[in-house]
């Protein structure tokens, strides 16, 4: 039996920053995201006939070790749900680049969940797969579903899992300016437990999501594009905040991220409606409405030699085969 499944990364306008429970992969709070068109990651799970190890490539190549025992482990779990001993082959590879800061771990895990369950028999409902996906990486859970999803915090395996935005009423795109494609220093993970262990400033973060999201979804369902752009570069600049407030900080933000976010507050100023978001990398991705994409696209690049735009307009859910 093998699946093959497609899944696209997601950026978050609310964000997701740290967890309530590691091992189930529980939030502190709920995040929103656009699912974009661009860099989808593919990967093909085959059943082999035995049990034991599974065999994990990226590229044609085995899979870094970290990487391959987190993949192994979430192999693990399908199997188990699955009440099957077979080990899988996983073959893998992003059309982007990995652990960026570009969420190649959100479309990541989502096409390993999709091809997973789909090659060990499980039939599950969007939902389910939104919470399998989770357990392998949180944001993978919005990346299950195209254009706007809300990923609900909840409190337990049952309750955390996205949902589409249906009721979204704006033509939003973005454009990623690829300030470094290069590996992060240190992985969101253990960057979001030292934010939550040490940071003074993860409690007001938490304390502020909730009002912060349903503005949010308010905004989206007015189809008032200035507001979500204000709320999501706020929120954005407020995630980066708890963290600089860790011990030790974590700083992914450079001078030509800085750089950027001043490059899109003149567009502004210019009359053209941009908005910066920022996760855990350098890499500034623009918010704007999509009719205009391609002229914040060129005003960015004409402002910013030597920086590599890119277009990513709004993408589709993650789809499966089975051969
Ligand atoms: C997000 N990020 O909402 C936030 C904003 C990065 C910054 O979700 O530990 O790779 O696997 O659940 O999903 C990146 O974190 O972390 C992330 P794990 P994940 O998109």
């Amino acid at each position: 039996m093998s699946a093959t499944a497609v899944a696209f990364p997601n950026i978050a306008l609310i964000k997701y920053w740290g967890k309530r429970d590691e091992a189930l992969i529980i939030p502190q709070t709920s995040s929103l995201s656009l699912t974009l068109a661009v860099y989808p990651t593919t990967t093909t799970v085959t059943l082999l006939p035995d049990g034991g190890q599974h065999e994990i490539l990226q590229d044609a190549a085995p899979m870094p070790q970290a990487a391959a025992a987190k993949a192994s482990r979430f192999l693990d779990h399908v199997r188990e749900l699955a009440g099957s001993a077979r080990a899988a082959r996983v073959e893998t590879s992003n059309a982007g680049p990995t652990g960026a800061g570009l969420a190649s771990s959100a479309s990541g895990f989502a096409a390993l969940a999709a091809a997973a369950a789909a090659a060990y028999g499980l039939d599950l409902s969007p939902r389910d797969l939104s919470r399998l996906a989770r357990r392998g990486s949180g944001s993978a859970s919005r990346s299950v579903f195209g254009g706007f999803a809300v990923w609900n915090a909840g409190t337990d395996d049952l309750s955390s899992y996205a949902e589409p935005v249906d009721d979204a009423k704006i033509d939003a795109a973005m454009v990623l300016g690829i300030v470094n494609a290069g590996a992060k220093p240190i992985s969101s993970r253990d960057a979001m437990r030292r934010t939550v262990e040490t940071s003074p400033y993860n409690a007001p973060w938490v304390e502020t999501n909730p009002s912060e999201l349903a503005l949010m979804r308010e905004a989206l369902r007015r189809g008032d594009f200035t507001a979500v752009g204000e709320i999501s570069e706020r929120n954005a600049l407020r995630m980066h905040a708890a963290m600089l407030g860790a011990v030790p900080p974590v700083r992914y933000l450079t001078a030509g991220s800085m750089a950027l976010l001043d490059a899109v507050a003149d567009l502004r100023r210019n009359g053209l409606e941009a908005y910066a978001t920022m996760d855990a990398g350098p890499n500034v991705k623009t918010l704007c409405r999509s009719s205009e994409a391609v002229e914040v696209r060129d005003a960015l690049a004409a402002a910013n030699p030597g920086i590599e735009f890119v277009i990513a307009e709004a993408g589709p859910g993650v789809s499966v085969s089975v051969s």
